[in-house]
């Protein structure tokens, strides 16, 4: 197996699960700042403060549920609770280090996020925070450096604070022009250090996270239509900006995609797999294909759901779809409308148990065949350019007495996803710009807040309390990794 000679190989991050330094230089507070460590069994929460009663609490804050603090409280960082976004890995500090790292296993790009509260501490700033906008600077220098395409997420489940307490978030049109301003003042500040950006993560996360996704703490589906409908007509904005500001940039939306197995061959398992598939994939047939599709269309009206637009939305969704479509990957899920097997099962984000398929302790079921699904399915869709911008495994890897950390496992589930990248470009001829996979130096997890769910090539010695030096320690996928890069695949 070959890969093209400009294939992007790399790794990626997030800002609010890698940098820390969350009151560095400036940074004002962002939703994830407020969001506590769960555990495997033990969902994350949001902490919350009533400012006239002073009364303090938390709510639930786990993929699969709404989120929603009481009425008349505050999303808040309380005193004596633990945050794992306040240090994350601390990149912040160690961003030489790092991106040598990455230069060493020759990454041809890097996936990260911008932190939006350190551009724009409150989000309604008149001014940018220079101090924040000068950090990056030195980052990208660091990545040019070693030859590192950078690429760029303008908004990784975090939102400024205050855009929350004081606008409810992605519910309210003005974030639309808040982040056009971010925006159009990153993507100009960093012209020709940044050739390629994305705008949500995993925008279709406002289906089951809407506070990650948009800062939005009461998650009614009128509201998070709202959102979704902001963030869309917010991502338009931005590649019409692009464009005129340089031929050479490209943005991209960010889609968390699932291939979806039917466990039986009843008819109503399939229908209920396609249902699922249309609310994943409406994400994608807005921002990349354009236009509202049907289904969704009749969706809001059968739910009495009635958007706050205008006709210039739809103008803009037309013209300024994203130029391609990244995705993140990590598995298929299995679905099932029969009672008992949902109740023998569980796990409702991720379906239920696949007999062919192992799972890792968080109960993701690995897959041989996902990414080449996911590129079929996308590539035929809307024939725009795609890019894997997260796959990975999370493990709880173990640091031997010798330093070292044996990751077999995840060498092999690399080399799976690899071949089955392999055959969407060579055999299904897809055209797919890089892959960057997730989590490429140890951070903490987004679903959990857990540190011990680690994804990277490169151990970082911390722990679930916060405790540990912060060394960075190679894996053995770290060489592997390297040697895959260096023979452009042929060496799996
Ligand atoms: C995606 C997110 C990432 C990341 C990853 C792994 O949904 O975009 O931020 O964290 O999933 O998930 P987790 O961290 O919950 O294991």
């Amino acid at each position: 197996m070959v890969f093209p000679k400009t294939f992007l190989w790399g790794g990626a991050t997030a800002a609010n699960q890698f940098e820390g330094g969350y009151l560095d230089g400036g940074k004002g507070l962002s939703t994830a700042d407020v969001m506590t460590s769960g555990s495997h069994t033990e969902p994350r929460r949001i902490t919350w403060l009533n400012p006239e009663t002073k009364e303090t609490g938390s709510g639930t804050m786990q993929f699969g549920s709404n989120t929603t603090i009481p009425e008349g409280t505050i999303p808040a960082v309380l005193e004596g609770e633990y945050y794992p976004s306040h240090q994350a890995t601390d990149f912040y500090h160690h961003y030489e280090e790092d991106i040598a790292l990455m230069g060493e296993m020759g990454f041809k790009t890097f996936r990260m996020s911008l932190n939006w509260a350190r551009i724009f501490p409150n989000g309604d700033d008149a001014e940018p925070n220079e101090e924040g906008l000068a950090f990056y600077d030195k980052v990208f220098d660091e990545c040019l450096k070693y030859g590192i395409e950078p690429l760029v997420t303008l908004s990784h489940y975090e939102t400024p604070l205050n855009l929350v307490i004081k606008y409810g978030g992605w519910t309210n049109r003005k974030c639309i022009d808040f982040f056009e301003t971010y925006a159009k003042t990153v993507i100009k500040r960093y012209e020709g250090k940044v050739k390629y950006w994305l705008t949500f993560n995993e925008i279709n996360c406002m289906e089951f996270g809407p506070f990650m996704a948009g800062g939005i703490s009461n998650g009614t589906p009128q509201n998070k239509a709202q959102g979704a409908h902001n963030q869309f007509v917010a991502s338009a904005k931005v590649v019409k900006y692009a464009h005129e500001l340089s031929q050479d940039i490209q943005v991209g939306q960010m889609l968390a995609y699932q291939p979806m197995y039917a466990y039986s061959c009843d008819p109503k398992d399939q229908l209920f797999v396609m249902e699922s598939m249309q609310a994943m994939l409406f994400y994608s047939d807005v921002q990349t294909g354009g236009k509202y599709p049907e289904y969704r269309i009749k969706k809001y009206e059968r739910e009495g759901i009635v958007l706050e637009d205008c006709p210039e939305d739809y103008d803009l969704l037309k013209n300024y779809s994203a130029d391609f479509l990244s995705f993140s990957c990590y598995g298929s899920s299995t679905l099932t409308t029969h009672e008992d097997v949902l109740e023998a099962s569980g796990n409702l984000l991720m379906g239920i148990k696949n007999p062919y398929l192992k799972t890792n302790a968080w109960g993701w079921a690995t897959d041989p065949a996902c990414l080449r699904l996911a590129m079929n399915t996308l590539y035929d869709r809307y024939h725009k350019p795609l890019w894997v911008v997260e796959n990975g495994i999370g493990w709880a890897d173990e640091l031997t007495k010798e330093g070292k950390v044996h990751d077999d496992y995840r060498i092999e589930y690399l080399r799976q996803n690899f071949k089955s990248m392999d055959e969407g470009i060579n055999q299904d001829g897809i055209e797919l710009l890089g892959y960057t996979m997730w989590g490429c130096i140890d951070l903490i997890s987004a679903g959990t807040g857990e540190m011990k769910k680690r994804y990277g090539f490169v151990y970082v010695d911390r722990d679930d309390e916060g405790n540990g030096s912060l060394n960075r320690i190679r894996k053995d996928s770290f060489h592997w990794y390297k040697k895959v890069i260096e023979t452009a695949g042929e060496e799996l």
